[in-house]
């Protein structure tokens, strides 16, 4: 076993991943401000190209408001066959270095390298290797992150976006953590990093203040998990084999809601950001669940399924908003909503198939917006 700080964990995420595919595929896009999805009126963009990112453009943003940030912004409809295919490419690359591959969604996996088939020392020449051969077997850019955990390597491939690469080194993580804007901490959603800024935590060293046990009394579970990474303590392995069950999102309400009239919307705006998410890790669920959290704290979770996958948008909505009413007189006021999908299409340990998370289901629930 590999004491944890020897490990040698990369994190690879392709840049603007739609958008570069589209311009890639047509020239007449490459160097334009543009949007995957949504359109003008309808809808809403999956991610943006570079250039329409300087107007503030950005995943899961609806169309219109992309159109008045950026008039000129060009629409462009998702093949969601293609980046599959793009998918799998890099999957194939990511293989010649090593087996033990987490994918997180269609353009971003985990790799540990510590031991790897060419049998390279350094995570850093790993990585590097891989970005060229991606941008040579591809035409696409990633960025890339390298360190001896996850948590680390994930921010890491963030920090110099695109094409850019990261190093983490052990001696460097905590002074690097320390500056590290709250909101930039992986895992911490934007409900939480909003509580964690109205306590005076607004950089790891600020977080880095408060003892595991007054982190568990204001984000209970999460406390220490917390505790631990602002310290740079995060020994999870990079799980290749690991089988999605459910693939879901939740959010606490700014206020806790009781009628129809007022939960309605944000049920709505909910559906989208859900089959956005859906699309991304291409798996749909039989089953959609909704669950509501009452304001004290008791859990209603109500489910339907069907003997087919549920990939329509409008049948989503349509069962998330019958469940809602179903249940509507079982409450007075809810604190939260949150909707799951279960009995995936890829359940199976099939690792070319997977389109994995992290092994934290509470991660993706935690990420409320
Ligand atoms: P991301 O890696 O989050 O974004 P990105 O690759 O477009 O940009 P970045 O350079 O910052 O990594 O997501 C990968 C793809 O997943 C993205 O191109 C489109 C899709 N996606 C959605 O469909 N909905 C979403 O809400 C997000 C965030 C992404
Ligand atoms: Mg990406």
């Amino acid at each position: 076993m590999i004491s944890p700080q020897k490990r040698k964990i990369v994190h690879i995420d392709m840049d603007a991943f739609y958008a570069s595919v589209e311009q890639r595929d047509n020239p007449a896009l490459r160097g334009k401000p543009i949007a995957v999805g949504g359109g003008e009126n309808r809808g809403v963009t999956t991610t943006a190209s570079y250039e329409a990112r300087k107007y503030g453009v950005r995943s899961a943003m609806p169309g219109y408001m992309a159109k008045k940030l950026c008039p000129q912004l060009i629409f462009v409809p998702p093949r969601f066959k293609v980046y599959q295919e793009v998918s799998q490419q890099v999957r194939s690359i990511f293989q010649e270095f090593t087996d033990l591959i987490e994918p997180l969604s269609l353009d971003e996996a985990f790799l540990d390298v510590s031991k790897n088939k060419p049998g390279i020392q350094y995570g850093m020449e790993v990585a590097k290797q891989i970005m060229q051969k991606v941008y040579q077997e591809t035409n696409l850019t990633c960025s890339a992150g390298v360190s001896y955990c996850k948590f680390l390597a994930k921010v890491a491939s963030g920090y110099k976006k695109p094409n850019g690469l990261t190093v983490i080194r052990p001696h460097q993580a905590e002074a690097f953590l320390e500056s590290l804007a709250i909101g930039d901490f992986f895992g911490v959603g934007k409900v939480t990093a909003a509580k964690m800024r109205n306590l005076g935590i607004h950089t790891g060293a600020d977080l880095k203040r408060f003892s595991k046990l007054e982190l568990a009394q204001r984000f209970g579970k999460s406390g220490s998990f917390y505790y631990d990474i602002v310290r740079g303590i995060d020994n999870r392995p990079v799980n290749a084999s690991r089988v999605r069950k459910s693939v879901g999102i939740e959010r606490t309400l700014e206020e806790d809601l009781g009628s129809m009239d007022d939960i309605e919307p944000i049920l709505i705006s909910l559906i989208d950001k859900f089959y956005l998410r859906l699309q991304k890790v291409d798996n749909f669920g039989r089953t959609i669940s909704l669950k509501l959290k009452t304001s004290d704290f008791q859990i209603i979770n109500r489910s339907v399924s069907k003997d087919y996958f549920i990939k329509s948008k409008e049948e989503i909505s349509r069962l998330s908003l019958i469940l809602l009413e179903e249940n509507i007189d079982s409450f007075d006021t809810i604190r939260l909503v949150g909707l799951t999908a279960s009995n995936l299409e890829k359940e199976q340990d099939h690792l070319l198939d997977l389109q994995l998370r992290l092994d934290l289901k509470d991660y993706e629930h935690r990420e409320e917006e």
